[in-house]
């Protein structure tokens, strides 16, 4: 976890490696995907997720979408491979973290840890709602340099 944000001397770095590390947990937000809109067919992501940027480490994404009901589509989260599945839609490595039932009630919660670029996707109708639905965006989430 340390983060070069400049040049420091190892005690330094040390002491803001531990502020840094409250303030991060401090400073983590809550985003819910999609506002007020949650994640649903036929919103586009990607420009929400352009707007909703920067993103952080230890950020948390809620995907708020119904159970499966006689109305409403069902929908999941899956986090797709690399930068060419994410633009095909491509789920044959992907991964899925939260199924048709976990968005209900308070959503399903998502907290990226890791630096990395995060690649999500709904994987219902075969790469349908990612597609067409424009169900899908992609997240880098930036270390928090605040000192
Ligand atoms: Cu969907």
């Amino acid at each position: 976890m340390a983060f070069k944000c400049g040049l420091i001397s190892y005690a330094q770095g040390l002491i803001i490696l531990l502020t840094t590390s409250m303030f991060a947990v401090g400073f983590a937000k809550t985003i819910v995907v999609g506002g007020t809109e949650n994640w649903h067919f036929g919103f586009n992501y990607t420009n929400w997720a352009f707007q909703n940027s920067p993103m952080y480490l230890n950020d948390a994404l809620v995907f708020k979408y119904d159970p499966p009901n006689g109305t409403t589509f069902p929908h999941n989260v899956y986090l797709l491979r690399d930068f060419r599945s994410f633009l095909d839609c491509d789920f044959r490595k992907a991964k899925m973290v939260a199924n048709v039932t976990h968005g209900g009630g308070k959503g399903f919660k998502f907290v990226m840890k890791k630096w990395r670029p995060y690649y999500f996707a709904c994987g219902e109708g075969a790469g349908f709602h990612c597609k067409t639905g424009m169900m899908k965006f992609a997240v880098f989430p930036l270390p928090r340099c605040h000192f």
